[in-house]
């Protein structure tokens, strides 16, 4: 191919990076305007935490929301992408106690570092809306909306035992502990009891459930399914069994929660969860000295052990008798800590014969085993393994033959008529514990009055601010907030009795932050409330939302929870917030994930500085489909830059060609063909986001315009320049930079990002193909639709990848392969 290099004019990266760079933000391209009424979308990338410059995730994760934003521009819809900061949060805060100063320095410091670097990564973005967390303008309706939420008594203070990591001291919300340890820095979390607040999402456990019928299809199924198992709803029945009294002791009720009632006749024993107010309730004093040496040596498992099946059952008996509700017999119960205090009641029945967990313990204890399910399983009671199999209902009263969904629903009617139970529908969400023991966050606007109790602070009085002068070591972790001791700041007059009271000293979870900031986009500046209900209507829900799957439960989950409950206070008009979903893979090197310890990070300001934007742009982009991995080592930004160059001068020679008359009069209808079909599948392939095959047409379009340059119509010919044209348009998507040239050198008018895509012409659509028939062993297996002048070698290939010859040929090898192009490909296996 002859790319013409001897004029002097060539591409040049680092020339047009300077020529068009922020043009776009001058000429607010990107701002949506008042007035505009067509119709309107709206593209979010999950938006970055300030740790340092962006990274090579960010340069993926970012390129594809752009691709998502730019495409829509083209399709001619009103296109709102915006930017913003998740400013507040621990690293910065660690940073200010190494360095002696304040979390904002380091905050805004590397706020403008990346903001510099999204300009220069030619994205479109909105940048009048602008926002950062933790300015006081933003964190003003966080506290609005904490307090909206407490008023309607979805924030609440409660005592409990909470998730608490020993380095960064401060607590978790369960989402936040993986494993047993914390999310952040690993560290493994202990409980502590501590009065924390929290939010009410357990209140809206069936419709997180419920509501995603709507984004079945839309998002990632692994994502619901995530989210699924994290909500945990569970149907089954609380059942009563009466606690005989002992000496002093009188009698009670122990509630447990039971998924198969149907099982009630096998319960031999019950199993109360150490940690437990329960437990500490029941014990018989003879019992007591056992019961907390049990308790202590149980503080050190984490939830994971407790509940492992394969864990070595202790426990203590509690000393006291319960009654069977439906057999009447006396049964034992016991205390464990397999058993967990914060799910159902915090108390079993346990069916041994049935469950494997309580096998394990009545083998331990020697108790009962009796089995009540008739399946063919051989007795657990002998064989030590528990009978899982579904069945029917034996020694088991009026169950007995019962098929097991009919025996549940015969044991709930039969613990409901005697008043000892009823179904139920149980969680394992519990509520969101929002409140940190650090100071890099939005304060919590409550006033704490001795006569008064907890006093949301007045809205006029909003923000509460953090205070400016506190530094360093004042910052340090000390198991209760910096802001504890800053006393200056807590002391205030109550706002309902004028009395002497105290701020609350606590900050908020930053996901509490990362809930609502999709919305203050739409209302940017909005002095009066934290969005306009008309505002947020009109743009919401957001139409592509672009992030980290790492983000599949707490964020999703928690921004799901706040848009309910804003649609139930008539402050948005919908229920679900992000109406599709994109994960994007990894950016990874040589197979594994980029880290300091292995060595194997790649730089992306090095990359950028090497290869240009637009390079590394197409790079990401035409890597994979955007869900799956990147590795830097198998791709080729050199390639990519090659290919630019060659689009390029594509552009540049039709544009010095001059003007060149109505396409519909060239006699280069091959090329006009191959123009209208990119077209017509670049459309569908940007919907269903296959960027990478979009690139791989671009190519061939470039390059069926180079022909038609050096040896065909010509350079000067209406169908150069509308493939040039086109070709343009769409690698705009990818390449900014150099399209916007391309554009330019074309007699484009203005920019090209504010052109629309013209429609394919149907006519040019219809590709004259030829049946190819690919037979094995000389029997016709598969038929093909080829163009005439497929080559032997693509021929061979597709044949091969053809699915019916893939099945066919799997596990042998090919001993030789006979083309004919465009009609015949046959096929000798070997062995
Ligand atoms: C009797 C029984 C018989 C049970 C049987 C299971 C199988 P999901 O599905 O996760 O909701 N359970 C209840 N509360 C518990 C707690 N605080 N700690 C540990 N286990 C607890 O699980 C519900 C089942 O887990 C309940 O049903 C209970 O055991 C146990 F053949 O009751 B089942
Ligand atoms: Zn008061």
């Amino acid at each position: 191919m002859s790319d013409d290099r001897s004029t002097e004019q060539d591409y040049d990266f680092r020339a047009l990076e300077a020529k068009w760079g922020g043009s776009w933000e001058e000429a607010k391209v990107f701002e949506p305007q008042p007035g505009d009424t067509r119709e309107r979308r709206y593209v979010v990338d999950m938006f970055p935490y300030p740790s340092g410059d962006l990274h090579m995730g960010h340069a993926e994760a970012y390129a594809i929301g752009d691709v998502a934003s730019r495409f829509w521009r083209f399709k001619g819809y009103n296109v709102l992408h915006p930017i913003g900061w998740d400013s507040f949060g621990l690293p910065a805060e660690n940073a200010a106690i190494k360095n002696g100063t304040h979390p904002a320095e380091w905050t805004y410091k590397n706020i403008e570092v990346q903001a510099g670097s999204f300009k220069r990564y030619g994205l479109s973005l909105d940048w009048s809306r602008r926002l950062h967390t933790s300015d006081p303008e933003f964190y003003r309706w966080t506290q609005w909306l904490f307090l909206t939420f407490f008023k309607k008594g979805l924030a609440y203070r409660k005592d409990s035992p909470v998730n608490w990591c020993p380095k960064d001291q401060t607590v978790l919300a369960n989402e936040q502990v993986v494993d047993g340890a914390c999310e952040r820095c690993g560290t493994l979390v202990t409980k502590k009891k501590l009065n924390q607040w929290y939010f009410k999402i357990t209140e809206y456990a069936d419709r997180l459930v419920d509501d995603m019928d709507q984004l079945e299809g839309h998002w990632p199924d692994r994502v619901l399914l995530m989210q699924k198992n994290w909500i945990g709803r569970s149907h089954g029945a609380n059942v009563r069994f009466a606690l005989e009294a002992a000496g002093d002791q009188p009698a009670r009720d122990i509630e447990v929660f039971t998924t198969r009632p149907d099982t009630l006749f096998g319960a031999t024993f019950m199993v109360v969860a150490v940690d437990s107010d329960l437990a500490e309730e029941i014990v018989a004093p003879g019992q007591r000295a056992e019961f907390e040496a049990y308790r202590e040596k149980a503080k050190a498992a984490t939830e994971i052990e407790r509940q492992a099946t394969d864990r070595e059952k202790t426990g203590v008996l509690s000393g006291r008798t319960a009654v069977n509700p439906v057999t009447g017999e006396q049964i034992p119960v016991w205390i464990s800590d397999y058993v967990l205090a914060d799910y159902g009641t915090g108390a079993i029945m346990a069916v041994p014969a049935h469950d494997g967990r309580d096998l394990g313990f009545a083998k331990a204890m020697g108790l009962p085993v009796r089995s009540v399910v008739e399946n063919g399983d051989p007795d657990p009671a002998e064989s030590g393994e528990p009978s899982l199999s579904p069945g029917t209902a034996k020694n088991s009263g009026p169950l007995d033959g019962l098929a097991k969904e009919e025996a549940i629903a015969a044991a709930i009617r039969l613990v409901e008529e005697r008043g000892t139970g009823e179904g139920t529908v149980n969680f394992r969400l519990r509520d969101w514990l929002l409140s940190r023991q650090r100071f890099w966050g939005t304060p919590i606007p409550i006033i704490h009055c001795e006569s008064c109790g907890e006093v949301p602070v007045p809205e006029d009085q909003l923000p509460v601010r953090l205070p400016d002068d506190l530094k360093g070591e004042q910052l340090a972790p000390k198991g209760e907030s910096p802001l504890a001791a800053a006393m200056e700041w807590r002391r205030v007059s109550c706002p309902s009795c004028g009395g002497e009271a105290l701020r609350d000293s606590d900050t908020m979870d930053t996901f509490v932050d990362s809930s609502w900031y999709y919305l203050r986009y739409t209302s940017p500046g909005l002095e009066d409330a934290p969005f306009s209900r008309d505002a947020v209507d009109e743009w919401m829900p957001v139409g592509r939302y672009v992030g980290g799957v790492e983000h599949a439960i707490l964020h999703l989950l928690y921004a799901r929870f706040f848009t309910k409950v804003l649609y139930d206070l008539g402050l948005v008009g919908f229920t679900e917030p992000f109406s599709s979903l994109l994960n994007q893979g990894q950016v990874i090197n040589q197979g594994k994930a980029m880290s300091k310890s292995l060595g194997n990070g790649v730089n992306l300001g090095e990359q950028l500085e090497l290869f240009g934007v637009d390079a590394v742009r197409l790079t990401m982009l035409f890597a994979s489909p955007p869900e799956d991995d990147v590795d830097w080592a198998d791709v080729s930004p050199t390639a990519s830059s090659k290919f630019l160059a060659r689009a390029w001068r594509v552009a540049r020679d039709a544009g010095q060609a001059g003007a060149a008359g109505d396409p519909a009069d060239s006699k280069d209808t091959a090329l006009r063909r191959v123009t209208h079909q990119t077209l017509a599948q670049a459309n569908e392939l940007l919907e269903q986001s296959k960027f990478n095959v979009v690139v791989a047409k671009l190519m061939e379009l470039t390059n069926a315009a180079r022909k038609s340059i050096d040896s065909g119509a010509g350079a000067g010919d209406p169908a150069v320049r509308e493939a040039a044209m086109v070709l343009t348009q769409l690698l705009s998507m990818f390449a900014p930079y150099t399209a916007e040239d391309m554009h330019e050198m074309l007699g484009g008018e203005g920019f090209v990002a504010n052109t629309r895509l013209p429609e394919p012409d149907p006519s040019l659509l219809v590709a004259d193909t030829v049946t190819a028939v690919v037979q094995v062993q000389g029997k016709v297996r598969a038929k093909l639709e080829v163009s005439p002048d497929v080559s032997e070698a693509e021929l061979e290939e597709m044949a091969l990848s053809a699915p019916p010859i893939v099945r066919l040929l799997e596990g042998r090898s090919v001993a030789k392969v006979i083309v004919r192009a465009p009609k015949l490909v046959s096929i000798v296996p070997g062995k």
